[in-house]
Order: structure tokens, then C-alpha cells, then sequence
């Protein structure tokens, strides 16, 4: 096995390669490594400087994050950089790549410091939920001092190489690509010159003394603007110290400060979704996506315009395919509306949207898809519309191309038989507005190959999109728990929670908006129609009963000023209606439905419950392949709160044992019909057990026997 850190010896300057792939994390053996050679190279007589560097395209892209979840295993990467700070010999750091959080803060403990160009430097420990725990926040402002320290904490945003060296992090900018060639000669240099070791700890914090005041303003907008973290206001904390305190006392708090952040629920949180958000490795052979440059979208209305702009924006070359010309023009139209509204906002320049506009065309012809690498279809929520239209592609395309359907809800298999070709064809559940949601679902049809579903999965990550592969079946994953926890809420309606009360409850949880508020927004009368294409609606006459009868009241939501709430003209402010409170009251009389008062407590154990129970349920089919796609799918798609992992993730922090009690609960006084207990939760309760271990369970079996996950 390749030791993590190799070391040679050129000309008296000992050369430390950290190489362990992915990314060269700072995993407990590369500290044992990485300590063991600069004792050594510094015991060396031979040697008269060292120079860190990283193989790959990483120097270091931080402490390994899967370590977090235990207690820390000496030796710290504090330790290891203390000592490395005291080495008797000159350390130069040449950052050969992304260098990132315990990266940066192994290169702020060298004495000298050089990168090539194209590097990128920077501390993101705050996205997930921690503070630089080994330095950073000691070393880190008595280089650049203590507000831009902070703006480049409390951000997390990497910068670039010119930038770092201009604030002084970096000592020197190498030409070229190769850093170590160029490092050699600056460390030649040093030696030459009989340069000392440069240690930040001995230094102080540049620049007048920060006044109280800054400290105090920067905690309460952190507080303000990241609300239910500890990082950020610790943070603000450290480097306060860090001009107050010796350096040895202040470290010695963000050391204990970084542990209360590594143990709270949001940073827990926060790495789980870190993993979940990343692409998976799938079994075993593992098929090779087929490549997409040209792309027809059938449809032009909202989803096709805005697929077309995630589309062009990542490069790709689109046609816009429509048969109602005026559909075409509005699409066309709106393509171009948002592309030059992000570049007036700078979010691209207007040459990048100008070359982007310029990869769509259009037509109204289907036969415009015949040299298309990928078909996706995003036209009206009906059957019979999806299948035509995927008859008479099957007839056009070429025999390579994939064929995705954008439905949000119908059977993808019922579509593929529309062809002569269901290997080919895969779902694309993009989520509404298509232009600015991370979202896809990427369904596989029981007839989708591998290559096919693979193809669709690397268009979406090219799109710079998040694809979670589900299987098929009615509302797939997102959708179905979707159904589950909106039944509850319409349930509640009837029962006596209005819902101001259930939105409040709900966004109280966390949750970006509550679901009376999404209803009013994406329009009640979607929900309507896709319950009326159900063949296996529920004859339950108070199933979503009040949805119904607003949209029959002609209260569709914002677009109408009217829905669950009311609207002020040119305002998305809800405004509880009495006029909807009266409408509930007639219809839950017509059923008999006895009302009263709720608790925010219980109305969020039925809405949440409810969705880690059908959670469950879908996990038990197979529709869901893993825990952390459901939280990714949540937290992404729905507005699940980030602070909470996912609903998954939040029943392991709560206990399953408690949530298997509250759906107990909630089938003694409803019925086992919608709250029967998944067998995986009641298992995995019984066992004392969580869903994430669920998962790494899955995943080592799938692993050992070279099957998928
Ligand atoms: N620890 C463990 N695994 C990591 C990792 C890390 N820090 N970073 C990446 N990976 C894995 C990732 O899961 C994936 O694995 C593979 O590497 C490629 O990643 C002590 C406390 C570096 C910009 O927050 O931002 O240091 O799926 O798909 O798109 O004070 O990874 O192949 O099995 O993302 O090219 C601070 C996190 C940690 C940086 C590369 N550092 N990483 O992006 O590839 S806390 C970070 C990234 C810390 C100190 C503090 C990105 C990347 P697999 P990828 P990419």
C-alpha cells in the first residue's frame, strides 16, 4: 500500500508528498505520516528545508469529514501542526491545487508559502456547521488581520491564488503548471538567503486594534444571517481572541469550541447532506454515460424554457421544439428574459449569456429531435399526450438517443411502452422553476439500461444539478412523501388547524414555507388535476377535501389572489381569509368531521411523522435506493431544513424508537390505513438502530457482493 506521505531528499531540500486520493484529506494515517517525516527530515542532516506538497489536483482539501462523527484520535492535526510550526528548518508549503479548511490551515503553519495560479484557497468549514478547528482562526488573521480573517471564515468562499498572495497568505505566485519545479527554486532561494523559520504564532494580529464594536456587529449579523449555527459566532469569538490572548490560550478555545460545534446536531447535520448531495459510486461493472451535446426539449412552456436554460447555461446546444408557434416565441422569450437578467445581475457576463441564447433554436416540427442526443419531453401532465409524443419519437430519433420524460408523476413505464425502445427511456423529474432548482429525480424504468440512466445522472451533475436516482411508481420519492405529509395537512384543515397555524407550526420546524403556502404558489389546481388522473385515488371523501373545494371556489392560489390565503395585488404575502376558514367549516360539517384545537407540537409530528413513515415505506420497495437520497431529495426539492439533515436523518436524531411510538400513536386515533408502521422503521427501532446505518449497511453488503446499493 503507497504510504500517505513519501519523502525525498533533493539537493538538502526534503521533498513531503501527501498523496492519499481522493483529495488528500488529513485522515488519522496522513497525520501519523505526515508527522513521522517532518521529525525525521528535521532530524536529517542533510536536509536544510522542507517543502509540502499534495499529489493530484489537491495540496489538501481539509481533516477527513468522515472522522467527525467519533471523538478526535491523536495525533490531532493541532499537534501535527504545532509541531510542524517548530520545526528548526524552513517548511515551504507549494499548494499544487484546492487547498481547503485543514489544507489551509497546514500551509498558514509552514513557514513560507507559494501556489500556482490556478489554485484556490479557502476556509468552507462553516458550511458544515464547524470553525477552522487546527489554527485557522490563530493564524489565519495574523496574516490578513482580523475583518478580512472573518469575511473569509464566516463566507467559507474559496479565493484565488492572485488574491491570497495580495492579502499575503501566499509569499509567492509560481509560473506554470508545475509547482514543485518552481517551489524547488524558491526554496533554494530561502536557503540560499538563510531565511529563519516564519512562525505565525510568534506573530501578532496586523493593524490597529480592532475596535469591540466590529467583534460585536459581525456576531449579531452572523447570528442574523446564520441562524441556529454555534461556527459563526465562535468564530467571531476566536479571532477576538486571537488579538486579546496568547496565542497558545486562544487556541486552546477554538480547540473547545470546535468540539461543541462538531457534536451539535447542525453540524451533524450539515456533513450528513455533505455526503448525501455527492454522486455515488455504483456497482460494479459501472456503465458509461453516452455522450450529450444536443439536446430537443418537447415542449415550450415553463419547465421546457427553463430545462433549456439549464441546458445552454452548462453548454449544451438545445432545440426547443413546440407545435403552437406562440408557445415557441414565449419559450424563446423567456430563455432570453432570464439569460440577460443574470447577466445584468453579473451571474454571468453578457457574453456568456449572449453565446448561451445563441444555443437555442426552435421549431415546430417533432422531426427537429431526429439528431438529438438526448429527448426530453417536459409537454402537458397527461398520458395520453406523454405517450403520442414518445410514439412518434420512437419513430424520428436516432436508435442511440436517450429518451427522458419530465413527469412529475405518471408511469414512466407506461410511457416507454409507447416505444419500441423502454431501454432507452429514463424520467427527468426536474423540479419547478427548472432554471434554479438543484433538483432531479432521474427515474429508471424497470426497462432502462444502465448507460441510459447513467447518461441521464451525468447531465444532470453537467447541468451543475443534483440527480437522485428513485425508481418508479406513483410520485416516485419526493411526490409520494409529499402526499403523505400535504394528507395530514388537509386532514388538520378539516380537524381545526387553519392553516396559518399549520404553515407556522411547520415553518417554526424549520421548513422553508408551510404547504398551504406551496400550494397557493405552485397552484392548486396542478395538485387537482394529477389527483383526478390517479387510478388509485383514495376513497376517502375528506382526501384532500379542502384542496378541492378551493379550487373549485376558483381559488387557485397566487395566480388568482386567492387560495389557502389571500393576496394583496402585486404581493405574495399569504393573509389568512375568513372567506377560507368558512369554506372549511361547510365542508368539514358536510363530513361530519368534529373540529378542535391542535398544538403546533402535534401538527408537526403528523406532518413529519407521516413523511418519515412513507420515507420508510419507500426504502422497504426499493423506490428509494438510500436514506441520505431521501434527505439530499428533501432538502433540496421540498425546502426541508438543512440544520435537520433531512426528515431521515432527523428521525435518527430524534429515535426511531420515538417516532415508531408517535405513528403508534397516530394509528390508534386515525387508522392503520394511513398510519400503519413501515416494518423497516418497526425493525429498525426494535434493534435500537438509525436509517444512516441502515444505509452503511446496504452499502457494504452492495460492495462486498459487487451489487447496486
Ligand atoms: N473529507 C472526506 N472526503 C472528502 C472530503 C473531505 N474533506 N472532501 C471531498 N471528499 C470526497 C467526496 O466525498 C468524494 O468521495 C470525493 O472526495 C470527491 O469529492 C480541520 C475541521 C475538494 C472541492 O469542506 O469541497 O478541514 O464520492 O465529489 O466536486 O479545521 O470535495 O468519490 O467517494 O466533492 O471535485 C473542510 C470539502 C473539512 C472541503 C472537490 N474541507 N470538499 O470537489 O469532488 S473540515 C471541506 C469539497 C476541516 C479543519 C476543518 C470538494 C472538493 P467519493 P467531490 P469535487
Amino acid at each position: 500500500m503507497n504510504l500517505p506521505v513519501r519523502c525525498r531528499v533533493d539537493d538538502g531540500i526534503a521533498i513531503l508528498t501527501i498523496e492519499s486520493p481522493p483529495v488528500n484529506a488529513l485522515a488519522h494515517p496522513v497525520r501519523q505520516a505526515l508527522l513521522a517525516a517532518v521529525v525525521a527530515a528535521e532530524a536529517d542532516g542533510a536536509v536544510r528545508a522542507l517543502l509540502i506538497h499534495g499529489a493530484g489536483r489537491c495540496f489538501v482539501a481539509g481533516a477527513d469529514i468522515h472522522e467527525f462523527e467519533a471523538a478526535p484520535r491523536e495525533p490531532l492535526l493541532n499537534d501535527v501542526l504545532l509541531r510542524l510550526e517548530a520545526c528548526t528548518k524552513p517548511v515551504i508549503a507549494a499548494l499544487n491545487g484546492t487547498t481547503l479548511g485543514g489544507g489551509l490551515e497546514l500551509a498558514l503553519a509552514c513557514h513560507y508559502r507559494c501556489a500556482t495560479a490556478e489554485v484556490t484557497l479557502g476556509l468552507p468549514e462553516i458550511k458544515l456547521g464547524l470553525l477552522p478547528g487546527s489554527g485557522g482562526t490563530q493564524r489565519l488573521p495574523r496574516v490578513v488581520g482580523a475583518s478580512v480573517a472573518l469575511d473569509l471564515m464566516l463566507g467559507g468562499t474559496p479565493i484565488g491564488a492572485a488574491r491570497a498572495h495580495e492579502l499575503g497568505i501566499l509569499d509567492r505566485l509560481i509560473g506554470g503548471s508545475d509547482v514543485l519545479e518552481g517551489a524547488l527554486a524558491y526554496a533554494r532561494e530561502l536557503v540560499q538567503a538563510r531565511v529563519p523559520p516564519r512562525r505565525l504564532c510568534a506573530a501578532s494580529v496586523p493593524g490597529p486594534k480592532p475596535d469591540p464594536a466590529m467583534f460585536a456587529e459581525r456576531r449579531a449579523r452572523a447570528a442574523r444571517e446564520q441562524p441556529g449555527l454555534l461556527a459563526p459566532g465562535y468564530i467571531v469569538d476566536c479571532v477576538e481572541a486571537a488579538g486579546e490572548q496568547p496565542f497558545a490560550a486562544a487556541l486552546a478555545l477554538s480547540r473547545r469550541r470546535f468540539e461543541e460545534c462538531r457534536v451539535s446536531v447542525a453540524s451533524r447535520s450539515l456533513r450528513h447532506l455533505f455526503f448525501a448531495e455527492r454522486p455515488r459510486a455504483g456497482p460494479l461493472p459501472r456503465p458509461t454515460a453516452r455522450r450529450v451535446q444536443r439536446v430537443a426539449v418537447i415542449g415550450a412552456g415553463t419547465m421546457g424554457a427553463g430545462i433549456a436554460i439549464s441546458l445552454v447555461t452548462s453548454g449544451h446546444e438545445v432545440v426547443l421544439i413546440d407545435p403552437q408557434p406562440a408557445a415557441v416565441a414565449a419559450g424563446l422569450k423567456r430563455v432570453a428574459t432570464i439569460l440577460e437578467s443574470a447577466a445584468a445581475k453579473g451571474r454571468m457576463s453578457a457574453a456568456e449569456a449572449a453565446a448561451a441564447i445563441g444555443r437555442v433554436t426552435s421549431s415546430a416540427e417533432l422531426a427537429a429531435a431526429a439528431p438529438a442526443d438526448l429527448v426530453i419531453e417536459a409537454v402537458f401532465e397527461s398520458m395520453a399526450v406523454k405517450r403520442e409524443v414518445f410514439g412518434a419519437l420512437d419513430r424520428i430519433c436516432r436508435a442511440d438517443a436517450v429518451l427522458a420524460t419530465n413527469t412529475s408523476t405518471l408511469d414512466v413505464d407506461e410511457i416507454a411502452a409507447a416505444t419500441s425502445r423502454p431501454a432507452a427511456v429514463v424520467g427527468m423529474h426536474f423540479f419547478s422553476p427548472a432554471n434554479v432548482m438543484r433538483l432531479v429525480e432521474v427515474v429508471r424504468g424497470a426497462a432502462s439500461a444502465p448507460d441510459v440512466v447513467a447518461t441521464a445522472l451525468a447531465t444532470t451533475r453537467h447541468m451543475g444539478k443534483l440527480g437522485v436516482v428513485v425508481g418508479n411508481g406513483f410520485g416516485f420519492v419526493g411526490n409520494r412523501m409529499l402526499y403523505a405529509y400535504g394528507r395530514e395537512n388537509q386532514l388538520m384543515l378539516l380537524e381545526g388547524a387553519s392553516p396559518a397555524q399549520i404553515d407556522g407550526a411547520l415553518r417554526q420546524f424549520g421548513m422553508a414555507m408551510g404547504p398551504n403556502a406551496v400550494g397557493d404558489l405552485a397552484g392548486l389546481d396542478i395538485g387537482y388535476r394529477v389527483r383526478r388522473e390517479r387510478k388509485d385515488r383514495p376513497s376517502d371523501p375528506r382526501y384532500y377535501r379542502v384542496a378541492d373545494a378551493l379550487v373549485e371556489a376558483g381559488r387557485l392560489g397566487q395566480k388568482t389572489a386567492r387560495g389557502a390565503y389571500r393576496y394583496e395585488a402585486g404581493s405574495r404575502d399569504p393573509i389568512p381569509d375568513p372567506d377560507v376558514d368558512a369554506l372549511i367549516e361547510r365542508e368539514a360539517a358536510s363530513l361530519g368531521v368534529i373540529r378542535r384545537s391542535f398544538t403546533g407540537e402535534e401538527i408537526v409530528n403528523r406532518c413529519i411523522f407521516a413523511l418519515i413513515n412513507e420515507g420508510a415505506r419507500l426504502l422497504e420497495e426499493g423506490v428509494a435506493l438510500a436514506a441520505a437520497d431521501i434527505d439530499a431529495i428533501w432538502c433540496n426539492g421540498y425546502g426541508f431544513p438543512r440544520l435537520r439533515g433531512g426528515p431521515m436523518f432527523h428521525a435518527d436524531t430524534i429515535g426511531l424508537a420515538a417516532v415508531l411510538a408517535g405513528v403508534e400513536h397516530f394509528a390508534g386515533l386515525y387508522g392503520a390505513k394511513d398510519w400503519a408502521a413501515s416494518p423497516l422503521l418497526r425493525t429498525l427501532a426494535g434493534n435500537g438502530q438509525g436509517f444512516v446505518e441502515w444505509d452503511r449497511a446496504r452499502t457494504a453488503g452492495a460492495r462486498a457482493s459487487g451489487g447496486s446499493p
